[in-house]
C-alpha cells in the first residue's frame, strides 16, 4: 500500500516535471491561437492576462512539483529505515511540539504564497481596464453574432464553416465565415450574453472564458499584443451542435481596422427584419 503511494506520487512528480520542463512550461512550443497534435499545456500567450495564467500555472507546478518530492522522500525513509527488520524496536515518542506547530504553519504559509498572486490575476482578469473598443458576443443555438456598438452598430453573424467550404490553411472545426476582427494592442471590453441557452466565449490564447447568459451581461476584456488569426471555442455545454460553433478572432493593425470597419459597414447593412417592418407600419 505504501510502496503504491509512493510510486503514484513519484509518477505525478515526473509527470509535472515533464510537462514543466520539456513542454508545457516554455509554451513556445505551442502555436498562438490554435492547439496542436500531442500539445501538453497552454497555447502561446497573446494576452496580458494569459501571460499571468501561463506564469501562474508554471509558479504551481514548481511548487507542487518540490511538496511533491519532499513527500516522496519522507515515504522512502519512512519505507527503508523505519520498516520491522531495519528498526525492530520502534521509539515510543508520541508527542513533538516543534514539529507540530511546523506542520501546521508551513502549510498555511504555502496557501497565503498561493492566494497572493492568485488574487492578483484574479483583479486583471475582472477589473475591465477603460476600452478602446467594446464589442459584443451573443451566443446562439449554434453560431456567435457580434455587434460593435462603437461603430454604427455594426452586426453580424459567424457560422462555422463546413468541411467542403474550408479554404487551404483553414482549421477544421474552428474556421468561421467571419472572424471577429480587432486592433493589435487595443484593450476590447467584450460583452458576453445569449439568447437561448447558456453558452460561452471562449479564447485559450487570450486567456478568456466567459459564459454567455440569457437575458445577463457579463463582461470581460482582452489586449492582444500580436496579430495574427485565433480559435476559440463555445465551452458551455449547449446542445447539439456546442461543437460547432467556433470563435475565429484576427487581430490586425489599426489601418487595417479602419480599412475593414468600412468594407464591414457595407458588407453586413442591416437590412430590416419582416417584424421590424409590420411594426413600423403600425405606427
Ligand atoms: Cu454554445
Amino acid at each position: 500500500m505504501r510502496i503504491a503511494t509512493g510510486l503514484l506520487v513519484f509518477m505525478g512528480v515526473v509527470l509535472g516535471a515533464i510537462d514543466m520542463f520539456v513542454l508545457g512550461g516554455n509554451a513556445a512550443m505551442a502555436a498562438a491561437g490554435i492547439s496542436e497534435n500531442y500539445q501538453l499545456g497552454f497555447q502561446d500567450a497573446v494576452t496580458p492576462v494569459m501571460r499571468e495564467i501561463t506564469d501562474f500555472h508554471n509558479f504551481l507546478l514548481i511548487l507542487i512539483t518540490v511538496i511533491a518530492v519532499f513527500v516522496l522522500v519522507l515515504l522512502l525513509i519512512v519505507m527503508f529505515r523505519f520498516n520491522e527488520k531495519a528498526n525492530p524496536t520502534p521509539s515510543r515518542t508520541t508527542h513533538n511540539t516543534m514539529i507540530e506547530v511546523a506542520w501546521t504553519v508551513i502549510p498555511i504559509l504555502i496557501l497565503l504564497v498561493i492566494a497572493i498572486p492568485s488574487f492578483r490575476l484574479l483583479y486583471l482578469q475582472r477589473e475591465i481596464p477603460p476600452a478602446d473598443l467594446t464589442i459584443k458576443a451573443i451566443g446562439n443555438q449554434w453560431y456567435w453574432s457580434y455587434e460593435y456598438p462603437d461603430h454604427d452598430d455594426l452586426t453580424f453573424d459567424a457560422v462555422m464553416l463546413e468541411d467542403d467550404e474550408l479554404e487551404p490553411g483553414q482549421p477544421r472545426l474552428l474556421a468561421t465565415d467571419n472572424a471577429v476582427v480587432v486592433p493589435v494592442n487595443a484593450t476590447v471590453r467584450v460583452i458576453v450574453t445569449a439568447t437561448d441557452v447558456i453558452h460561452n466565449w471562449a479564447m485559450p490564447s487570450f486567456g478568456l472564458k466567459m459564459d454567455a447568459v440569457p437575458g445577463r451581461l457579463n463582461e470581460t476584456w482582452f489586449r492582444a499584443e500580436q496579430t495574427g488569426i485565433f480559435y476559440g471555442q463555445c465551452s458551455e455545454l449547449c446542445g447539439i451542435r456546442h461543437a460547432f460553433m467556433p470563435i475565429t478572432v484576427r487581430v490586425v493593425s489599426e489601418s487595417e481596422f479602419a480599412s475593414w470597419l468600412e468594407t464591414a459597414k457595407e458588407e453586413f447593412a442591416s437590412v430590416p427584419s419582416d417584424e421590424q417592418i409590420t411594426t413600423a407600419a403600425n405606427e
